[in-house]
């Protein structure tokens, strides 16, 4: 038995060998080690896949990432990921993680390896079948350029384009305090953060600004293209301002009555200036109250 075991190695890293000089997976030397593990008649079947966590968002300056970002899914049973490298399309150069950075304009694609655990073995049609799923479907899966074996599959992604970055900068607008820029893609979705700055005296964080446009935290946001900073401003505002004039008058005491009487709406920066009094998150006549008081 031993012996039959030796052979088949043998013969797989002879197979390797004389795919490397075709198949994209000759990278490292994790493969041939790879290769002698072989499935064993009464191992399991393993007929689905599912691996998520590939940031395919690639633009200048990334820091190149490995699998500790990558997860199987929450049910999986049976396999691990054992690799992931990118693969810089125009030079066929393995990047280094944590120490290479993608650039902008350059071309990727990454190799992801997976392994069945000892005692299961993968369906060899999943991957044609498309149960080899990668972030929710088989969509970013180059399927001609991906390998499967009884224990293991090589994944291959499609080419994926390094765009601009882009840095979003929050200005406190004269506020105690700091928040981390965040490094994205042009052209991205993100979510704005919550505000970290310490409100000025006498002020509450209304919204972000960006030029003349403003956003919640918590809102989507698509970050402009070919941009190399954006940045952001917290607007505060005093609570009971409800016009936002500057001032706490009459007036604004007017419009929460009238929002309370259901004949005008709140914006939702209004709504956080409107919760005057400090009981969470009703508005009521104690709001109101509170504004007349402070007039
Ligand atoms: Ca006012």
């Amino acid at each position: 038995m031993k012996n039959v075991k030796k052979l088949y190695a043998a013969a797989a890293a002879l197979f390797l060998a004389a795919a490397a000089n075709t198949c994209a997976f000759a990278y490292g030397g994790e493969k041939a080690e790879n290769a002698i593990v072989l499935a064993e008649e009464n191992d399991q079947s393993i007929t689905a896949v599912e691996i998520s966590g590939l940031d395919t968002v690639l633009f200048g300056e990334k820091a190149v990432y490995d699998k500790s970002e990558l997860s199987v899914g929450e049910d999986a049973v049976g396999y691990s990921i054992s690799s992931l490298v990118w693969i810089d399309k125009a030079t066929g150069r393995q990047m280094k993680a944590n120490t290479d950075s993608f650039t902008e304009g350059n071309e990727y694609y990454a190799l992801i390896g997976i392994r069945a655990d000892s005692g299961y073995r993968f369906d060899l049609d999943m991957l044609a079948a498309g149960a080899v799923g990668l972030n929710g479907s088989a969509a970013l899966i180059d399927i001609n350029e991906s390998k499967i074996e009884e224990k293991e599959i090589r994944i291959c992604t499609k080419t994926i384009t390094a765009t601009n970055s882009i840095t979003l900068k929050f200005n406190g607008s004269g506020a105690e305090g700091s928040m981390e820029p965040i490094k994205t893609a042009g052209g991205q979705k993100i979510v704005l953060p919550e505000c970290a700055f310490e409100a000025p005296e006498g002020k509450v964080f209304v919204c972000w600004k960006a030029g003349n446009s403003s956003a919640y935290p918590g809102d989507e946001i698509t970050t402009p293209e070919n941009r190399a900073i954006l940045n952001i401003y917290a607007r505060w505002e005093m609570p009971g301002d409800i016009d936002m004039d500057g001032e706490i008058t009459d007036k604004d005491a007017k419009y929460l009555l009238k929002y309370l009487g259901g004949t005008v709406s709140l914006t939702r920066a209004q709504t956080r200036l409107a919760m005057v009094t400090d009981d969470g998150e009703n508005i009521d006549m104690l709001d109101v109250i509170a504004i007349l008081l402070i007039r």
